[in-house]
C-alpha cells in the first residue's frame, strides 16, 4: 500500500514536470509557456549583461525572465532540471540606487529572497540560491545559466 502511494506521488510529480506547456509559438519548439511568456534555460554560463543580450539574440523581445509570481518562480526550477542549479533571472539594482528592476522593464511587484538577503553583495539576481526557487543578489560578473522569455 504503502509502496504504491509512493509510486503515484512519483507519478504525479513526474507529471508535473512533464506538464509544462509547450511554447504555442511553434517556431521556439525548446521553450515553454510559463504564465504570458515563452521561456527557456540555457545551461552554458555567462556573466549578467551577456545573458540579457543573447536572450534578445535567441528570440525577438527576449530577455532574462522577471518573476511576477510564485508559480512563475516555481516553474523556473522545474524549467532549469535541479532546484539548486543557480542561475541569472532579469532583475538588477540600478547602481547607488537600492532600488531593483526587471531587464524586461516590467513592474518590480514581487520578491522571493532567501531570508537575509539581499545582502548588497552585488547588484543582480540569481535564483534557487541556498533554497530552491529562492533569489540572491550576486556580483554581476559571476558565470551563471539563465533563463530567457518573451511575451507571448
Ligand atoms: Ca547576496
Amino acid at each position: 500500500m504503502m509502496i504504491r502511494l509512493i509510486l503515484v506521488i512519483m507519478v504525479l510529480h513526474v507529471g508535473t514536470i512533464a506538464g509544462l506547456t509547450p511554447c504555442p509559438n511553434q517556431a521556439y519548439p525548446h521553450w515553454f509557456k510559463l504564465g504570458d511568456v515563452c521561456a527557456r534555460y540555457f545551461a552554458y554560463e555567462f556573466n549578467f549583461a551577456d545573458a540579457e543580450t543573447r536572450c534578445g539574440g535567441e528570440a525577438a523581445g527576449g530577455h532574462l525572465i522577471s518573476i511576477h509570481d510564485e508559480q512563475t518562480s516555481e516553474d523556473v526550477q522545474i524549467l532549469t532540471g535541479s532546484s539548486y542549479t543557480r542561475v541569472w533571472i532579469g532583475g538588477f539594482k540600478i547602481p547607488h540606487s537600492g532600488k531593483f528592476v526587471w531587464t524586461d522593464g516590467s513592474n518590480w511587484d514581487y520578491t522571493n529572497w532567501v531570508q537575509g538577503e539581499p545582502n548588497g553583495n552585488g547588484d543582480c539576481v540569481q535564483i534557487n540560491y541556498d533554497t530552491p526557487g529562492k533569489w540572491d543578489d550576486v556580483q554581476c560578473w559571476s558565470s551563471r545559466g539563465y533563463v530567457c522569455a518573451f511575451k507571448i
